[in-house]
């Protein structure tokens, strides 16, 4: 691949920044549409596009240095053995002095990820998911690692509070109740958000992994996802419960998922992409001093 090597937001890019980026482009379990793999090369090119001064707390983030690594290469692995590459990556990267973001590619690679946090840093931690579904199904078209699936993985791990759900199946409805997970349906958010931000902040310790699957955006903000839903978070509303939660708490790391391209809707990857900078304003914001 001759790709030219992007640093997100085109700045210097510094070894010993406190953000580094990961484009994770891994896509094997897909099931309604495909063109995830394309989603970490597409942010990448439109956060070279934003301005780089947050006006809603005046200072300029990449301050502190971005450093976005080479992109990850599946070329003819497995499922199996993409999903230990990833956890293998990971381990390499994650350090106690910087801020590591990862963009997907599918959802899958959030257990990984988390695997990797685990083994690294032990299961002091929860996981704060904001997603359409709740992906606790068993597994999925064959597989344990779908993106279907990904989270009854991670409940394995440590506990999960999911934000923003509005689909899934009987079979994970069911199990519901005895598994490390607060479920958080949208329906209830709508009318009471302080109570829902209340919901999030006292199911979850201090130490936080966040994970964005980018359908919990309402399918009018975000058109470009493998399974859009309608009924969700509008910019400012999903920003709006993340803020406090790097406010309240300390959150060791975050990945951004599920986002598939479309064509000429740059909106779209745009809007990840100032997503993404709007989470390294609010780590800087409220920099915690204590690690995990
Ligand atoms: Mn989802």
């Amino acid at each position: 691949m001759s790709q030219k090597l992007v640093n997100f937001g085109d700045v210097n890019r510094k070894r010993d920044a406190f953000f580094k980026i990961l484009p994770v482009p891994f896509e094997m379990t897909t099931s309604y549409k495909s063109g995830t793999k394309k989603g970490p090369e597409k942010i990448l090119e439109a956060s070279t596009y934003m301005e780089l001064f947050d006006e809603e707390f005046k200072f300029e983030p990449y301050r502190e240095g971005i450093y976005t690594y080479i992109p990850m290469d599946f070329e003819g692995l497995s499922i199996e053995e993409g999903i230990s590459k990833i956890k293998k990556r990971i381990f390499e990267i994650i350090d106690n002095n910087s801020f590591p973001i990862f963009i997907g590619g599918e959802h899958s690679i959030t257990f990984p990820i988390v695997d990797a946090f685990v083994e690294k840093f032990g299961r002091n931690f929860t996981v704060i998911q904001f997603d359409a579904h709740s992906d606790l199904r068993e597994s999925y078209e064959g597989t344990i690692y779908s993106h279907a699936s990904v989270m009854r993985r991670v409940v394995n791990l440590v506990d999960v509070v999911q934000c923003g759900i509005r689909s899934m199946c009987v079979e994970e409805y069911e199990v519901l109740g005895n598994l490390n997970s607060k479920v958080l349906f949208i329906k209830d958010y709508f009318g009471n958000r302080e109570g829902y931000l209340k919901a999030i902040l006292e199911n979850s310790g201090e130490n936080i992994y966040l994970t964005i699957d980018v359908d919990a955006l309402d399918p009018s903000v975000m058109p470009a996802t493998g399974t859009p839903e309608p009924g969700g978070f509008s910019y400012w509303e999903l920003l709006d419960l993340i803020e406090p939660i790097f406010r309240e708490k300390n959150v060791i790391g975050c990945d951004v998922v599920e986002f598939m391209p479309i064509g000429n809707l740059h909106f779209c990857e745009f809007t990840i992409a100032k997503l993404i900078y709007k989470i390294m304003a609010y780590k800087l914001r409220y920099r915690k001093t204590y690690k995990i």
